[in-house]
């Protein structure tokens, strides 16, 4: 197998005190780092994504000045804004690709996003043979779930590592993971799939 590890949008605004602060956040970005210092010959490829919003106009419908908290939001991960960043206690220095999303539209999935100056996530993963794909950081119920069943469509074995994402919202992060389940992905806490005991991966 060629695994690879997607750190899904790990950024200042979506941790506690940011624009879309996530309950758990600033802890997944502690818990990330420390599982790819405790693991650092898991992963053959480690892609980082960052929603990165255009600072005009409101991105497709994407911010609002009244927004659901569904389809739409408030201003958040605007491009060069601190906000933006990767959370200060993600250690990107294991990250081989970093990818950017949502540039003037919505884009829940790592898989929309573009690797700065390269090709297509996609094209990236099948060039170095990726076939397994395990998902971690924030939100749960948007771009993790988005990212891991684009993951499955795109032909991987996926886990969700879920001691290692945070949601929005608890109804709907629950809601999430049985989808993923339902569409093949493994959900699992992190120390469950290293040990092998999910059947997901060893
Ligand atoms: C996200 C809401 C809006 C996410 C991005 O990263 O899950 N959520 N934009
Ligand atoms: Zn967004």
């Amino acid at each position: 197998m060629t695994r690879a590890l997607f750190v899904v949008d790990v950024q200042n605004d979506f941790t506690e005190g940011g624009a879309l602060g996530v309950t758990g956040g600033a802890h997944v970005a502690q818990a990330v780092t420390a599982h790819l210092r405790a693991h650092p010959d898991r992963y053959d490829l480690v892609v980082a994504s960052r929603d990165w919003h255009s600072p005009d106009g409101d991105n497709g419908g994407h911010f609002s000045t009244a927004p659901d908290f569904v389809d739409s939001w408030p201003p958040h991960c605007v491009q060069g804004s601190a906000g933006a960043d990767y959370h200060p206690d993600l250690d990107t220095s294991a990250v081989d690709v970093h990818v950017l999303k949502g540039d003037g539209r919505p884009a829940y999935s790592l898989f929309d996003g573009l690797v700065e100056g390269g090709p297509s996530i996609a094209r990236v993963l099948s060039d170095r043979g990726v076939d397994e794909v395990e998902v971690v950081g924030l939100a749960t119920d948007h771009c993790v779930r988005a990212s891991a069943l684009d993951a499955v469509a795109a032909g991987l074995r996926v886990s969700v590592l879920t001691d290692l994402v945070a949601g929005v919202a608890q109804g709907p992060s629950e809601a999430a993971l049985a989808e993923l389940r339902a569409a093949g992905v493994t959900t699992a806490p992190s120390a469950d799939v290293v040990a092998g005991s999910t059947g997901a991966s060893a």
